[in-house]
C-alpha cells in the first residue's frame, strides 16, 4: 500500500483463507469457556474461506502446555498458522501470573523460532464470567478475533514470498 492510500485501509477488510492451513491447540481448563472459544474460531475460520479438512484441533490439559501443543503443529505439520487458545483464572495463589508468563513468553518464541505466527488467544480473567462475557457472551468471542488474527497474518507472510 502507498503511502498516499493510508487513509484508505479498512481494518474491517479480512483476506480469503481457502488455501491457508490452520492448528488450534485448546486447552481443557475452564473448558465452557475454551470450547465455546474453539467453536468460534473454528466458524470464523469457515466463515472466511477455510476448508473443514484444512482445520487441525488438538487439546492440551491446561494453558501452560499450549506452547508446547504449539510447538508440535509447527514441527509436524504443514500449518500457515497456529492459535492458542485457552483460559486462565485468578485464583489465590500466584499460579495465575505463572501460567499466563508461561504461555505468553512461550507464544512469542514460537512466533520468532518458527517464523510462523502463532495467535496468542488466551483469556486472562479475574472471574468466570468475565471469561464467558468474551467467549460469546456480551463482548464478543475472543476466538473469532483469534481467527482472524490467524488469517490476516498468513496473508501478510505471503505478501512478503
Ligand atoms: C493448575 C492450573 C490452575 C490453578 N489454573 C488454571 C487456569 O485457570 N487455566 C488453565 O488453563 N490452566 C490452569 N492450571 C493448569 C496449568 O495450565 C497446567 O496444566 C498445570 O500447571 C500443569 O503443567
Amino acid at each position: 500500500m502507498a503511502t498516499k492510500d493510508l487513509s484508505a485501509y479498512d481494518m474491517e477488510k479480512v483476506p480469503s483463507a481457502e488455501n491457508m492451513k490452520f492448528g488450534i491447540v485448546v486447552s481443557e481448563w475452564n473448558y465452557e469457556v475454551t470450547g465455546a472459544l474453539a467453536r468460534g474460531a473454528v466458524e470464523t475460520l469457515k466463515k472466511h474461506g477455510a476448508q473443514d479438512d484444512n482445520i487441525r484441533v488438538k487439546h492440551v490439559p491446561g494453558s501452560f502446555e499450549l506452547t508446547l501443543g504449539g510447538q508440535l503443529f509447527a514441527e509436524n505439520t504443514d500449518v500457515d498458522a497456529v492459535l492458542l487458545l485457552g483460559c486462565v483464572i485468578q485464583g489465590e495463589t500466584r499460579h495465575f501470573d505463572f501460567i499466563c508468563e508461561g504461555v505468553s513468553q512461550g507464544a512469542t518464541h514460537l512466533n520468532m523460532k518458527f517464523n510462523l505466527p502463532v495467535i496468542f488467544g488466551v483469556l486472562t480473567t479475574d472471574n468466570q464470567q468475565q471469561a464467558l462475557d468474551r467467549a460469546g457472551g456480551k463482548h464478543g468471542n475472543k476466538g473469532d478475533e483469534a481467527a482472524v488474527t490467524a488469517i490476516k497474518m498468513v496473508a501478510l507472510q505471503r505478501d512478503f514470498e
